[in-house]
């Protein structure tokens, strides 16, 4: 019989965001998710003592000592820290039953929403979707089934608690803080998980909602003031808007934006933003006098073909645009690009790479496209029998992370695929920059000392992060860039070797 917690015992309830395979180069990503931050911040208030354990961020798994002493485990997965959270399963259980103790374990995340059945053959509940409203009937009992629907709910404001990031283990740590303002994107490319997810209709915080959220944070901030003089001055705390789409509304994105002037926000943001939002250069002026100093464009691709299969409803001159737009602002774009559509030759690299140059785009990322699970490219590749890995193969959910090439590519071979990508990112970034970028940190800082405006150490540290990934990337990953070459057909199983 599965063991109910009951409120207010004081047993830890472990939200765990597992970090990713080592192959990965981003698996120390420090910014947590904002679901589980909401789901401790519920839970905490109905009495569980809830907190969020971050790989990434504490820099450590949970130990066991951590782990046997936890009724309930829940886990937060995205596909390629998917494998991960079944470790954690596998070693939670396991310890558990040597103390002759009762387990559970919940998933919840993009991937178990996903694929649900193949998740719910490994936990023993396994949420569907958002679960803000149903996540304290679930650990109470109230909702037993192995599989449970999440709620889609419109009022925003009146389900999501504001999230408290003191629930956050190490969160102390964090230099990027993420505040999510809406839910739901009103397009649907072919790529994106994000519609099947959260909808195609846009739902959204109130703009009060949104100010409240910053000013709570500007609370914490002066709370724990740090007294590293270089932190306070240099390498003040950020927000990451965490929209997949701020500018979707733009009324409400326009609303936000004159609260935060007329109340003389001060901190720095970055958001995501598509493209087209440059045909309203008022709004990006605003943008940037609110403080968004770094704007996350999906530029996908520069081949219009491309664009227009992946449904993107974007076109080259777009980007163009916003490339300007952005520059002409004293804004930062990230233009973020996928490579290997079935349109895509072997040219499109050197094509994508002298693209991001020519136009003077400050920071570039690069992605392999990735069949993610959920949308409408999966299914075709799945149909088309081009996925690389077959179902059960060992820890194949650690390559989907867009670094890896795990399709079989139309006009390449996948190792042509992964070999063009870390060309793109070994012609972007390098020492050479990286030095160059410093230079303009320091007279920017000199400059600071008269006019009061915080210089921005971004480009330069993304450059030496850039620089870094290729070498990173190809340590990490000699055996799969071996798998690779050794031309896999469609559903050629990888790793039996790799434990
Ligand atoms: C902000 C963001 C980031 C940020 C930081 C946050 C982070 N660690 O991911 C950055 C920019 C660093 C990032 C990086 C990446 N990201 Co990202 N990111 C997002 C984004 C836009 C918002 C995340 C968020 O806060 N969502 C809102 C909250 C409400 O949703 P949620 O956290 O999923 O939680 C809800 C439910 O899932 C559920 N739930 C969640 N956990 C649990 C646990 C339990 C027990 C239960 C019951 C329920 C539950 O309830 C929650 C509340 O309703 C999402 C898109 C999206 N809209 O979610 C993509 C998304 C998560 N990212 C994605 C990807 C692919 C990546 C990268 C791999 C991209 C890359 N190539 O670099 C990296 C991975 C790095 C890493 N290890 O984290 C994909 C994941 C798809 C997939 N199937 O795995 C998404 C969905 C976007 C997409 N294109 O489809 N990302
Ligand atoms: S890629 Fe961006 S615009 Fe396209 S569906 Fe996803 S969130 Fe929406």
């Amino acid at each position: 019989m599965v063991h109910y917690l009951r409120k207010g015992i004081g047993e830890r309830v472990p939200i765990v965001e597992p970090s990713e395979a080592p192959s990965n180069v981003f698996s120390k990503e420090p910014i947590p998710m904002t679901g589980p931050i909401n789901l401790a911040t519920i839970l905490r208030k109905e009495g569980y003592d809830a907190f969020v354990f971050k790989e990434g961020l504490v820099g450590r798994e949970m130990s066991d000592e951590e782990l046997v002493k936890c009724n309930v485990l829940l886990l937060s997965l995205m596909t390629s820290t998917y494998e991960r959270g079944v470790e954690y399963a596998i070693r939670y259980r396991r310890l558990r039953a040597e103390a002759g103790l009762e387990s559970r374990v919940i998933a919840g995340g993009i991937h178990p929403s996903m694929m649900p059945e193949e998740a719910a053959a490994v936990f023993d509940q396994v949420v569907i979707g958002e679960a803000e409203t149903i996540i304290a009937d679930i650990l109470e009992g109230e909702k037993k089934g192995r599989i449970i629907k999440g709620e889609r709910h419109d009022d925003l404001d009146s389900v999501v608690p504001i999230p408290n990031f003191e629930l956050v283990e190490g969160w102390e740590n964090m230099h990027i803080f993420p505040v999510m303002t809406s839910r739901g994107c009103p397009y649907e490319c072919n790529f994106c998980s994000v519609t099947e997810m959260f909808g195609r209709k846009y739902r959204f915080h109130s703009p009060e909602r949104v100010m409240q959220e910053l000013k709570n944070l500007e609370k914490l901030f002066k709370e724990h003031e740090s007294t590293s003089f270089f932190r306070r001055h240099f390498y003040r705390d950020r927000i990451l808007l965490a929209d997949d789409n701020f500018t979707a509304n733009l009324v409400r994105a326009n609303d936000i934006l004159d609260r935060m002037i007329a109340s003389g926000y001060n901190r720095k943001l970055l958001c995501q933003a598509r493209a087209e939002i440059a045909k309203h250069p008022e709004l990006v002026a605003k943008m940037q006098r609110a403080g968004i100093d770094v704007v996350c464009v999906g530029c996908e691709s520069i081949n219009p073909q491309t664009l227009e299969h992946m449904n993107k409803r974007q076109t080259v001159e777009d980007i163009i645009r916003a490339a300007e737009v952005f520059h002409d602002n004293g804004l930062q774009m990230l233009g973020m690009f996928i490579l290997g559509s079935d349109d895509d030759t072997k040219d499109v690299f050197k094509m994508t790479s002298d693209f991001c140059h020519k136009h003077k785009i400050p920071f570039v990322q690069y992605s392999i496209l990735t069949p993610l699970p959920g949308t409408s490219f999966y299914k075709d590749m799945e149909k088309q029998g081009r996925l690389l890995h077959k179902k059960g193969d060992h820890k194949k959910w650690d390559y989907y992370d867009g670094m890896h090439a795990v399709f079989q590519p139309k006009n390449m071979t996948a190792v042509e695929l992964q070999e063009g990508m870390m060309e793109c990112y070994n012609n972007f970034y390098s020492f050479g920059n990286f030095v160059r970028e410093v230079g303009k940190y320091v007279a920017q800082s000199a400059r600071a000392l008269f006019t009061g405006n915080s210089p921005s150490f971004h480009p330069a540290k993304y450059q030496l992060v850039g620089a870094h990934i290729k070498r990173k990337w190809l340590q990490l990953n000699q055996e799969y860039l071996n798998y690779l070459a050794n031309e896999p057909k469609a559903n050629t199983p990888f790793g039996e070797s790799l434990v």
